[in-house]
């Protein structure tokens, strides 16, 4: 599908339509055309008219099917934009609910998603209906108030099912780790931003076995393995974080993070290659997170075949200042990984 990506950004904010791209390109896109526009939100439009008007053009001009914005759109925005462009118009979280739907392979993970999907859905049902557009429930057509009604109960009964269901997921993996505990094992689990080579560190450092893609979300459903040469050492690899997430995506996917904070230590992941900037902000990103649960963590700036050594110096000096232990690897080709489990060793 060719695809045109828009932003609305306040002046002096970075843009993120590189993300937004590298998004896009998961789900297979063909990324045509891009349009920024930096002022304060328009209620009716995110972007200004006049800029909703160009993008139509734009979307013409390129052959484009779809349009996906950056910013989160109301029902509404969504609704006007449609229209003015003559296509449809989506955002970034409803991307990344098609993302993670295509990559739910677990039974855990579709519940999950279906979850996160339900939940984005609810507080837009009205004025979807009001609108006259449809949503994206089987059996369930647009019409007046007392449809509205019912599709909102029958969701709102799905969702309670739903958290039984994860709820349950949730205190099976707590029973799993207590076992593990209880058998001398240590709990070591990646964290890390959505790309960063989790998935590539847990095979290298076990008999692994996990997916490795260049693209955002490969893996959703945690994997736990023996660390080679250790053991008694687990390590658990599972979905990767992204900035702005709203809270209840964050709570969808309770259960598999759950691995992360519960765990003894926490290996927290970065891709070295990046500008710094961009590393510092994907490491806020998830020591945020982690801040809550008061984990030990030590970070891993990954890729360091792709740094040279004077990046590698100037980098590990930098996140030498959060006060975890940092050390340089390359999950790729095995560089530096008999310190890293040295290290593993000595905090886990
Ligand atoms: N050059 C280089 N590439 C790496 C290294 N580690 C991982 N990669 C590449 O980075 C990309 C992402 O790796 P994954 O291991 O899938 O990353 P992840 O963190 O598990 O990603 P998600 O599961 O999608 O969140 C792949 O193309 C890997 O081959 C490394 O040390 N050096
Ligand atoms: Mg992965």
């Amino acid at each position: 599908m060719r695809v045109v990506l828009a932003e609305r950004i306040r002046r002096g904010e970075p843009s993120k339509l590189k993300e937004l791209e590298a998004l896009a390109r998961t789900m297979g896109y063909e990324v045509v055309g891009k349009l920024t526009q930096v002022r304060e939100p328009d209620p009716a439009y995110q972007i200004g008219e006049g800029k909703a008007r160009e993008l139509r053009r734009l979307v013409k001009a390129v052959k484009a099917q779809r349009v996906i914005f950056a910013n989160e759109l109301s029902p509404s925005q969504a609704y006007n934009l449609a229209k003015i462009v003559g296509n449809e118009v989506i955002d970034r979280i409803q991307l990344i609910l098609e993302i993670f739907a295509m990559r739910a392979g677990s039974p855990e993970a579709k519940l999950q998603v279906e979850y996160a999907r339900l939940r984005y859905e609810l507080p837009r049902i009205r004025e979807r209906i009001r609108y006259g557009l449809s949503v994206e429930q089987p059996g369930l057509k647009g019409g007046g108030e007392y449809e509205v009604d019912v599709q909102y109960d029958a969701i709102k009964r799905r969702l309670a099912t739903l958290r039984k269901k994860l709820a349950s997921i949730s205190v099976r993996r707590m029973q799993l780790r207590k076992h593990r505990k209880r058998r001398g094992f240590k709990l070591v689990a990646l964290a890390g931003y959505t790309n960063s080579g989790k998935s590539t560190l847990l095979n290298a450092l076990t008999a692994g076995g996990a997916k490795v893609d260049d693209m955002y979300f490969t893996t959703l459903t945690p994997r736990t393995r023996i660390v080679k040469k250790c053991t008694k050492i687990l390590l658990t690899d599972t979905v990767g974080f992204i900035d702005n997430l709203p809270p209840w995506m964050i709570e969808a996917f309770k259960a598999t993070l759950e691995e992360i904070y519960l765990a003894d230590l926490v290996l927290v992941v970065l891709d070295g290659s990046e500008p710094i900037p961009e590393i510092l902000r994907k490491y806020k990103v998830v020591s945020e997170v982690l801040k809550e649960y008061g984990v030990k963590t030590v970070i891993v700036l990954n890729k360091r075949d792709l740094m040279s050594t004077a990046e590698i110096r100037e980098k590990l000096k930098l996140l030498n200042g959060f006060s975890a232990p940092v050390i340089a690897v390359s999950a790729l080709r095995g560089d530096n990984l008999e310190s890293l489990i040295e290290t593993i060793r000595g905090y886990a």
